[in-house]
């Protein structure tokens, strides 16, 4: 049962990012009747024209960040780096990276072999870090690496975020973000309400912004609640306004969030009701619009940990780019943490 969660979070996040990648650009709410249309499409192609949904920056980081964890059985800073930078300068256009993460990898490329990973992130934005989503995006491979282990979750999640970005709210993101994704490999289906779910990302994000005079994510996550509770669902022109769904890792790894407490709470809209449970989130997701790709590779990491691969049906994965490099990964991710 738990390697089916290792690759269901490895899986439908990989789903998520290749399908909210179709979206991305639009920066708008995406219809249910255009995900369903993409549901038919996808259900209905050919095999020989399958595969035809690139990932993205979000999914290559992911990987190599996985692959890293892997080899070495530890984090080691150096060489991520490395891994990051390599693949940002051999991949292809369609990856479409954040626009100032580039600075990142051109100075850690310039200082090669890597003798101050964490450098060139501290110098963005004035010394002040990205708060950009992108540390947040591709963390779930280390709450598989860690699962388990809080305390080392908590730790690796901060430093792989400050490879490239060092702002407190990217580096709360991506703990956050591993932090629902270990909180889904360790619970099950029926075993927990999203209320309960949701007090244990509370208490947590409590402590990570105990410094936090802002108190983003807190006030965020009261806000998810309420709108969960609320008898009425509430549009998405409304979850825009009251949460957000961009490229800031406050708005789009609390969208994730939102979406995923959202069906363990039976809200989802009944015009997804055909699908599976997994499915259901990374549409829902994907619907909430803005950072699409984003906020659907989060939201498919936590729903993939928390309902396994059972419900990703074969037509989706052979679907992406990557499908047999994200089980390969997430396969050895598990055998490492039985260790
Ligand atoms: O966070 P990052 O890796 O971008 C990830 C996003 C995801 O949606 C991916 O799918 C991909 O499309 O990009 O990349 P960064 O370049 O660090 O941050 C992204 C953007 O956030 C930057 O280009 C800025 O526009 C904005 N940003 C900031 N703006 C002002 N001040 C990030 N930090 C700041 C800031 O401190
Ligand atoms: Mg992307
Ligand atoms: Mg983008
Ligand atoms: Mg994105």
């Amino acid at each position: 049962m738990l390697l089916s969660k290792y690759k269901g979070s490895a899986l439908a996040a990989l789903a998520g990012d290749c399908i909210g990648a179709e979206y991305e650009a639009a920066w708008q709410p995406v219809a249910y009747q255009t995900l369903m249309e993409l549901e038919e499409i996808l259900k209905n192609s050919q095999a020989a024209s399958r595969r035809f949904l690139n990932y993205t920056d979000d999914t290559e980081m992911a990987h190599e960040l996985a692959k890293s964890l892997v080899e070495n059985g530890k984090f080691v800073a150096k060489d991520v780096a490395s891994k990051f930078t390599k693949t940002f300068f051999t991949s292809p256009p369609c990856r479409y990276y954040g626009e100032s993460v580039r600075t990142v990898f051109e100075k850690l490329q310039k200082a090669s072999p890597f003798s101050d990973p964490f450098g060139p992130a501290s110098e963005q934005f004035d010394g002040q870090g990205s708060y950009g989503n992108g540390s947040a995006m591709r963390v779930f491979p280390v709450a598989l690496f860690c699962h388990g282990n809080q305390e080392l979750l908590e730790k690796l999640a901060a430093l792989s975020a400050k490879l490239t970005h060092v702002h407190i709210d990217a580096i709360n993101g991506a703990k956050l973000q591993a932090s629902a994704v270990e909180i889904a490999l360790s619970s099950s289906d029926g075993s927990i309400s999203w209320l309960e779910f949701w007090q244990k990302l509370k208490d947590l994000i409590d402590k990570f912004e105990v410094d936090v005079p802002e108190k983003v994510y807190t006030n965020k996550l009261d806000t998810i609640k309420e709108l969960i509770a609320r008898e009425e669902v509430a549009s998405v022109h409304e979850f825009e306004d009251e949460v957000g769904t961009g490229i800031k890792a406050t708005e789009a790894v609390c969208a994730a969030i939102y979406a995923f407490l959202m069906c363990l709470a039976d809200r989802q809209p009944s015009e997804l009701s055909s699908l599976s449970k997994v499915q259901q989130v990374v549409f829902y997701s994907i619907s909430l619009g803005g950072d699409t790709d984003t906020i659907g590779t989060m939201a498919g990491a936590i729903a993939g940990a928390f309902y396994g691969d059972e419900g990703l049906p074969s037509y989706w994965l052979s679907a992406c780019e990557g499908e047999d490099m994200a089980r390969d990964l997430a396969t050895k991710l598990h055998e490492l943490n039985e260790k």
